[in-house]
């Protein structure tokens, strides 16, 4: 009896909480001129018409499902999917101008990408790539969308050409769109806090390489990571995400400081080989 009535509560309580999200999106094209004005073609998922370079962040609950209208904003046409998750009748094709709408339900804990699968990976690679954190957590969350990005490579898809990728060698890195020191005024990346504080940091790794990202100052401990479940409650400093992978890591800081978080492949902290750019950030904890 006593089993029922917690099993009863678990499932009123799961139902009260399992809602219906609307998400309209616009696949935007534009330029990233991050660093030295390099006027990169760059497409990119925003919640209006209106081009940037961030993708919009999706945060809901485990149990949720988003009800997506995705619309094609650009004159190329374009995909839907998203990693790891099942999308009823997808990856969808969308046409110039057109739209489509699909419901997601997200069942699990943790951070996926939807992305534009049409012409994998290249329109993938041009920025079309997001974020979508499932979890009920009640603590401040960081999102870094992590990218990189070469000009010529980016010129040539938008201009058909999909030759496959050798001898990747990006010039630009991104979190969220932008380039140290921008970065630092990103108040969506940028992780502060008070000592004794749990900070959630949710990483997706969109682009085409792995990113380790490294903290000073304080170790981390995994509650998600897509690519290898079994590495849940490791508890270190350095993280390795690789291409379409994503993580969800708590940091409880013990004390006050600013500290350098970053990628530890050092090219990725630069932008057209100018040092310090690309993944670079600094943690501040105040008392
Ligand atoms: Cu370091």
């Amino acid at each position: 009896m006593k089993f029922t009535l917690i099993l009863f509560g678990v499932f009123s309580i799961w139902s009260v909480r399992a809602t219906v999200l609307v998400e309209e999106l616009w696949i935007n094209n534009g330029v990233s001129n991050i660093v030295d004005s390099p006027e990169i073609p760059y497409t990119a998922f925003n919640p209006s018409t209106e081009f940037e370079t961030l993708n919009a962040i999706l945060n809901i609950s485990v149990g949720d499902t988003i009800a997506f209208t995705i619309h094609n904003n650009d004159s190329l046409s374009h995909g839907f999917d998203i990693k790891n998750i099942t999308v009823p009748g997808g990856p969808y094709i969308i046409a110039p101008g057109e739209m489509i709408t699909v419901e997601v339900p997200f069942e699990n804990y943790g951070a996926y990408i939807y992305y534009d699968a049409y012409n994998y990976p290249h329109y993938k690679s041009l920025g079309a790539a997001g974020t979508i954190m499932v979890s009920n957590t009640t603590h401040s969350v960081f999102y870094w969308n992590m990218k990189e990005h070469d000009k010529p490579w980016n010129t040539a898809i938008t201009e058909g050409d999909f030759e496959p990728i050798v001898d990747y060698d990006p010039f630009y890195f991104t979190i969220n769109g932008v380039s140290n020191p921008e970065t630092q005024a990103d108040p969506i990346s940028r992780i502060t806090g008070n000592v004794g504080d749990t900070l959630v940091v949710c990483i997706v790794n969109t682009g085409q390489m792995t990113h380790s990202i490294h903290f000073h100052g304080f170790h981390a401990t995994i509650t998600y990571s897509s690519e290898n479940p079994s590495h849940v409650n490791r508890e270190k400093d350095t993280f390795p995400i690789q291409e379409m992978q994503t993580m969800l890591i708590y940091l409880v800081p013990d004390k006050i400081g600013k500290y350098p978080v970053h990628d530890h492949n050092l090219v990725a902290t630069s932008g057209n080989g100018i040092y310090a750019n690309g993944m670079f950030h600094i943690i501040d904890i105040v008392e």
